[in-house]
């Protein structure tokens, strides 16, 4: 059935596509489907290959697992090509959006191109490759190292594969032109703008493919944003035989232009068509354009036609959650739609040219965009390396050269991060600097010569002396800085002192704060935040300490949170293990409530929402009124917020203050509805919430309704555990008839990043890492007054010691000095002795997580008395879930 239905859509697909490819006027479409996949050296054979479509990476699997590394090497890509008699008498092309990195194409064996880089277009002519009917397609793409590749070392993971889209392109002997840097070959500027007129110029490279030199006529027409024709020219022009790229410039005039901005976007197309002697139609084209003026200076920030406008939004990494890096263009549109829906204004498209519809969409959205190339902490010093550096900015030049969006380009992020002469002795310090400041020079000649009319920036990190050592600082036309100022080090006032440092040793020069973030795991909070502990809160204290100082300074022009999304970053460990996640959404774009704090700030219709409204299940501490109080935050941007609780028998009223008000809420056991509501320029706006609160009570065999209690030790976290809807909460002393710990201490990560609250460590074998990631060492018992009943035990361990996290560049919260301790204990409940000699590393081995169940009956009013007696070094305990069966 699934066969015979397959064949039916290709003859109709095959029917349809001589149908398109009539000769004349280019045809376009993409070839995305039953491409046959295989990962190896070779493309012999017919063994192994599995169907796939593309956009496609084979790294969505392991860069996730537990095994360091993820495969880098050369997978293969085939395809049935079928080409019809018309279409094989007219000049054909084959277009990537991209593949990462180093990409081969053949057809019917023989080689047709090969193209270097990970993230541009770029565009084959294989006329004289294909003949009419079935012709193979083989595509390899290698993801190794590459020293003369940038970017050599980063932290995000580089995923291989055929990731982005590969499209045909039929076209007339004389067109424009395809292989020119892989863009449209229509290069618009706008050079002067006034409000009666715009003078539009545009550069051509046309392609003559026939053997004899033509006279050809280009018309130009373009068309305002509504659809009117506003400006037309025709002229004529002579090719050259066989030759493509020949330029060629018209220009044009647009009365009363109506300009492009973030508020209104207007777009203009021109129209191009080249048509032959006897008024034959061998091309048509159109490239959207938009009309604006823009300048960034310190004094009025940036300025665009005529008008302020503070730059406020985030960087953008391409991957996704089980997908890699392989989107679909309709997932790269909704990331541009969710900066937008966020309020804000600006997108860094870092570290790499992105797919074609992130550009298309911030044009669209009215986003400022700035563009980079992947030249990131490090350079190979040889002329491969440079010259591939200099080849990436002109393919993303001249491929992003119309988008209205871009404004700024910019290229090598933090170069000097891990300068490699402090590793190896063989590298002159004085070369390595001269080299990057070659490199730096050359492309900015580069882009200054090809578009003189947008600026540029190179993004430093906090080392300011270092770049000023290579005079990095001297050369762009904006500084970018990436801060991280309680964050990694410091505390947050570290940020603003840096920038009005920086504003001081450069007062000509714009600076734009081009990352600054903290990792937030959506599933932690805590009310009493602390650097490195991944909680929600500690995030949001972060932002609402580095925005309202952005806002303050007029020569920050514009800033990009550290990141929109959360990304894969595979040699990270941390809370989430090969995640990066100082995204304001997570992997697969739920917004966190630091996102909502940029929505309370930004946006300007009335807006509340009730913070943490995907931390459904939590857990707390009741007294004897059945009550536990906790805080709740709503971001908004009115000035105070009304919140009922639990229908209408609580209201409460607060200010609202950076975007946020907080309240303190008595929640009573199992689920509280919350309603939150403000008034706003009349109108009233209201967010409501349900969510499910496991209440323990503080003397459990006194009052309230024990059921189960999760507590993570040496921790002030809560966790929730979104596999289980688990909650789990900080650690708690034991009290008289309450519950909790008895004895030892909280373990601290004692790292290069100084004390931190958890472990670095990924935790293998379970995605719940944080409850494993804290423990109490030296503990001598946990008590808990419970009811008389049935109950089951689970000890949560995890042996951290003996194992650190390794040297890997970005693993910042290294475990430092700490040796492999012996460790062995016994744990007695109510006096029986459970566990003899408990030696977790001799049990699972380090790092990985030991869970140990036991069924205990408590009876005759005593309670759980559970004690670790230790036998050799410390006793230790990571987390306790008590669960009552009856
Ligand atoms: C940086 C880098 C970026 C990292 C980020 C981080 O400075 O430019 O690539 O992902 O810091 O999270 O550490
Ligand atoms: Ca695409």
């Amino acid at each position: 059935m699934k066969r015979s239905l397959g064949v039916l859509f290709s003859l109709i697909f095959l029917l349809l596509l001589s149908q398109l490819s009539y000769a004349g006027v280019r045809t376009v479409y993409s070839i995305n489907d039953s491409w046959q996949f295989r990962f190896g050296e070779t493309c012999e054979g017919n063994e192994g290959w599995n169907v796939v479509s593309v956009p496609h990476t084979w790294n969505d699997q392991d860069c996730l697992d537990d095994a360091p590394g993820y495969t880098r090497g050369k997978g293969w890509y085939r395809k049935k090509l079928y080409v019809d008699k018309e279409m094989a008498s007219q000049p054909l092309y084959i277009y990537f959006e991209g593949a990462n990195q180093r990409t081969e194409v053949f057809i019917n064996g023989s080689k047709v191109g090969e193209h270097v880089g990970g993230y541009t277009f770029f565009c084959f002519d294989i006329t004289s490759f294909v003949k009419e009917g079935i012709n193979l397609l083989v595509v390899s793409v290698d993801n190794s190292h590459d020293i003369n590749v940038p970017p050599l070392s980063a932290d995000f993971t580089f995923f291989g594969g055929l990731y982005r889209d590969v499209s045909l392109i039929s076209t007339s002997p004389v067109h424009v032109s395809l292989s020119h840097y892989a863009s449209s070959g229509v290069y618009i500027t706008t050079p002067k703008v006034t409000d009666k007129e715009a003078a539009v110029h545009v550069d051509y490279m046309l392609t003559n493919m026939l053997s004899e030199k033509v006279t050809m006529y280009v018309e130009s027409t373009v068309l305002s944003p509504s659809g009117k024709c506003v400006a037309t020219s025709k002229k004529k022009v002579s090719l050259l035989a066989n030759r493509v790229n020949q330029s060629f410039s018209d220009d044009l005039i647009i009365k009363e232009p109506e300009l492009w901005d973030t508020e209104t976007p207007a777009q203009y197309r021109l129209q191009t068509r080249i048509v032959d002697s006897k008024g034959e139609v061998l091309d048509v084209l159109v490239n959207h354009f938009g009309i604006r003026t823009f300048s960034f200076s310190v004094d009025e920030g940036f300025v665009l036609n005529g008008k302020k406008v503070k730059l406020i939004g985030t960087n953008r990494h391409q991957c996704y959650e089980e997908k890699g890096n392989a989107l679909r263009d309709e997932m790269h549109v909704r990331d541009i739609r969710l900066l937008q829906r966020m309020g804000g204004n600006f997108l860094r498209v870092a570290h790499y040219p992105q797919d074609p519809m992130v550009l298309s969409a911030c044009d669209r959205m009215g986003i400022i965009t700035s563009v980079e190339i992947p030249v990131i902490d490090l350079v190979t010093m040889t002329k491969e390396f440079s010259h591939c550096c200099v080849e990436m900015m002109k393919e993303m030049l001249y491929q992003c050269f119309n988008s209205p969006s871009v404004c700024i380009w910019t290229y090598m992020n933090e170069v000097m991060l891990r300068p490699p002469y402090e590793r190896d002795k063989n590298i002159n310090k004085e070369e390595y600097h001269n080299f990057i400041y070659g490199i730096a020079s050359e492309i900015e000649n580069t882009v200054r010569r090809i578009d003189p009319y947008r600026y540029t920036m190179i993004p430093i990190h906090n080392n300011l002396a270092a770049y000023e050592m290579t005079h990095l600082t001297c050369l762009p036309k904006i500084l970018g800085i990436n801060l991280y100022n309680g964050w990694y080090s410091g505390t947050f006032d570290g940020f603003e002192k840096m920038l009005d440092l920086l504003h001081h040793k450069y007062p000509q020069t714009p600076i734009i704060v081009s990352e600054y973030g903290a990792d937030v795991d959506a599933r932690i909070h805590s009310f009493t935040p602390e650097r490195f502990d991944y909680s929600v809160d500690y995030g949001l204290m972060f932002h609402r300490h580095y925005l309202p100082e952005i806002m303050k300074r007029n020569f920050v022009v514009a800033s990009a949170v550290w990141n929109l999304n959360d990304f894969h970053s595979e040699g990270r460990q941390d809370a989430v293990p090969h995640i990066n996640c100082k995204g304001l959404l997570t992997l697969n774009r739920t917004p966190k409530d630091v996102y909502r704090y940029y929505q309370a700030k930004l946006l300007k219709e009335p807006y509340v929402a009730i913070g943490g409204c995907d931390w459904m299940n939590r857990t707390g501490v009741s007294n004897s009124d059945g009550i536990g109080k906790y805080p709740i935050q709503v971001f908004s941007n009115a000035d105070k917020v009304t919140l009922k609780v639990n229908q209408d028998s609580i209201e409460m009223v607060a200010e609202v203050k950076n975007g946020m008000a907080i309240f303190d809420v008595p929640f009573i056991n199992g689920i509280n509805t919350l309603e939150a509501k403000i008034v706003k320029d009349g109108k009233t706006v209201s967010d409501l919430y349900r969510l499910n609160m496991n209440l323990v009570p503080d003397k459990p065999r006194m009052y309230g309704n024990f059921r189960e209690l999760n507590m993570m030790l040496g921790s002030n976290r809560f966790f929730e555990d979104r596999d289980a809807d688990l909650a789990w909460m900080p650690e708690r002393a034991y009290a008289e008839d309450g519950w909790g710990y008895i004895g030892g201490k909280a373990f601290r990560n004692v790292s290069n990043q100084g004390s931190l609250p958890a472990s670095s460590l990924d935790i293998w074998g379970t995605d719940q890492d944080p409850i494993f990631q804290t423990q109490r060492r030296g503990l001598q018992s946990f008590r808990a007054d419970v009811p008389d009943g049935d109950y089951i035990i689970y000890f949560y361990w995890v042996e951290l010691t003996g194992e650190t996290a390794g040297s890997l560049a970005y693993n910042l919260g290294e475990i430092k000095n700490e040796s492999a301790s012996e460790r062995m204990f016994h744990v007695d409940i109510n006096g029986k002795r459970v566990l003899h000699n408990l030696d977790i590393k001799a049990e699972v081995g380090s790092r990985r997580p030991m869970i140990c169940k036991i069924p205990v009956s408590v009876m005759n009013n005593s309670g759980l008395n559970i004690d670790f007696i230790p036998v050799k070094g410390e006793t230790m305990l990571s987390a306790i879930r008590i669960l009552k069966l009856d």
